[in-house]
């Protein structure tokens, strides 16, 4: 152990003393929780990225954030080297650590010493970031104070989009071949590919560049403030809910936009605006526009994939690049987005779990891997063999036009992409660069396939964990009865498809219906609220029919 560490340890553990008795699981993505409980677990979680840095001897980043959640509640999000989330054998560990009691804490720090083999003299640094939540700068500093009090070196970024904090973590490890680690490099890496890309588009009118930016009130605000200031205006952008006035996530932000399927407050629009909305620490994006009937039309993450995959493939066979590639998904995906994928671009499709951990892994075994949750969380990976035959061909000089100009608009796209995790900056300038280069409106978009309707709602109950799933969550192997009850309940109507998950995130059920018809979707979704209220432990009345 360094110097003095264990005395620091046992000094600073007791001014972030674990509440006894409290236990909390590691979810979705990471720890979240209302705010008041988390001090301990931001104390334990910057030991353990320490302990991390040690293992490999690399720069872990450690992100205090609860993304879309309310602003009462925060959370903590570890990335490891590459820029990934936090691998899953250690995701164990975070919970060990986070639910050891106060006495015990050290005999807990050298379990995980010991069972990893840690050679505790080794140097560690930690990246620190946060989001905009009155919460984030105590716990960003019990954070450090964790990373300190066992001697590791620490780089506080302030206020960050959680990709932002990826980035820099991918950069200091590859030492800057990524990029350079500062929010700087990032903006200016992202416009220069965004500016190149744009220069393939044809002329278009200040009308057409326009785009309505929601930033939720949270950080993608200021931080897309930023990187506009890049763009040279060949991106005009009306930032709503910056955060000046109203609260986070409130009435705004991406799930509200995808889970309510309507506008969020706050943002003055008209029929054909091109809109897109962030979350509060913009990881996810969805698109929007509304028509000359007041109709609204959400661009989720399944369209959003489908048009970058799209633009991809056309990409490929203009280089002559015989490059695989493949969308990855999960439940939430609309069976339309899915058939469309399958069956007219034929492209691969894998499912996978909720959680972009699970996607990302799974986007890695092909050379270039799409994958995009519903929601919005989603980027793409493009393998080492997969930029090598691209940067080749865009240097080469016998080709012909053709060729060298989609050479060259991969290579841009390739950098214009944060691969290490689903950014909305980031999306939202490829996606502006696609429409803009293929002379698309939202609209044209918007009809590549029509979405089958569909309804999600969430149900209370007294402990989420009875609920276990299978096949990457599309059906529930426990409580006993409630799989037979859905597919009885999805017989009834057409098209139909329903399934159930614990929330990872919140402390609620999911429940997701799709169907041929709104009507049969919110009839579905309510049978099947009912069904898990009745068979899981539903806590106060059943739900209502929607
Ligand atoms: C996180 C995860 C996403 C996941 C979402 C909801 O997003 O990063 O992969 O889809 O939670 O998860 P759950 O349904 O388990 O609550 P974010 O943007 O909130 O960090």
């Amino acid at each position: 152990w360094p110097e003095g560490a264990i005395t620091k340890v046992l000094e600073k553990s007791s001014l972030h003393p674990k509440p006894a008795g409290l236990v909390l699981q590691y979810g979705t993505a990471g720890f979240r929780t209302n705010a008041k409980q988390l001090d301990h677990i931001m104390f334990r979680m910057g030991l353990l990225a320490t302990l991390r840095s040690r293992k490999t001897k690399a720069t872990i980043g450690v992100m205090v954030t609860a993304s879309h959640n309310p602003e009462e509640d925060n959370g903590v999000k570890l990335i490891d080297p590459m820029g990934e989330m936090l691998t899953a054998t250690w995701e164990d560990f975070a919970t060990q650590l986070a639910n050891t009691e106060q006495k015990e804490l050290l005999a807990a720090l050298k379990d995980i010493i010991n069972k990893e083999a840690i050679n505790m003299k080794l140097e560690a640094e930690v990246f620190v970031g946060k989001d905009t939540r009155s919460s984030s700068a105590s716990l960003s500093q019990a954070v450090l104070d964790g990373v300190h009090a066992l001697g590791g070196q620490s780089k506080d970024y302030g206020l960050v989009t959680t990709p932002q904090l990826h980035y820099m973590v991918c950069c200091q490890n590859s030492h800057g071949q990524y990029g350079e680690a500062t929010v700087e490099g990032y903006c200016s890496k992202l416009s220069q590919a965004f500016l190149a890309l744009s220069k393939n588009a044809s002329n278009r009118t200040d009308d057409q560049k326009h785009l309505f930016v929601d930033g939720a009130n949270g950080i993608g605000a200021p931080k897309l403030r930023e990187v506009e200031s890049h763009l040279k205006k060949q991106l005009q952008i009306s930032i709503f809910n910056d955060g000046s006035r109203g609260k986070l996530n409130h009435q705004c932000g991406a799930d509200f936009v995808k889970v309510q399927q309507k506008p969020p407050t706050g943002v003055e629009i008209s029929p054909g605006d091109r809109c897109c909305s962030f979350d509060g620490d913009a990881d996810r994006i969805v698109y929007y526009y509304t028509d000359s009937r007041g109709f609204f039309h959400l661009l989720d993450g399944d369209k959003i994939a489908t048009l970058i995959s799209t633009f991809l493939k056309e990409l490929l066979v203009q280089a002559g690049l015989d490059l695989k590639i493949a969308v990855v998904q999960t439940a939430y995906a609309n069976g339309s987005s899915t058939r469309y994928l399958e069956d007219t671009m034929k492209v691969i499709v894998r499912c996978t779990k909720t959680g972009v951990k699970h996607l990302h892994h799974a986007a890695q075994e092909f050379d270039i891997g799409v994958y995009f949750e519903a929601n919005g969380h989603g980027t793409v990976l493009f393998s080492k063999t997969a930029e090598e035959k691209v940067q080749l061909l865009a240097k080469s000089t016998n080709i012909n036009d053709e060729r060298k100009r989609a050479a060259l608009l991969l290579q841009n796209t390739v950098n214009v992409i944060n691969q290490t995790v689903g950014d909305a900056i980031s999306d939202m300038l490829l996606i502006e660069a696609i429409l803009a280069i293929k002379g698309m409106t939202v609209q044209q978009w918007d009809a590549i396939y029509s979405d089958l309707p569909n309804r999600q709602l969430k149900v209370t109950v007294s402990d989420r964990r009875v609920i276990e799933t299978t096949d990457a969550e599309r059906r529930a192997v426990s409580p006993a009865g409630l799989q037979e009850a859905i597919d009885g309940l999805v017989k009834k109507y057409k098209q139909a498809r329903s399934f159930v998950r614990p929330s990872g995130t919140e402390d609620v059920v999911r429940v997701y219906a799709e169907a041929d018809s709104q009507e049969s979707a919110d009839a579905l979704a309510h049978e099947v609220s009912l069904a898990v209220h009745r068979l899981a432990g539903g806590v106060g009345a059943e739900p209502k029919p929607l």
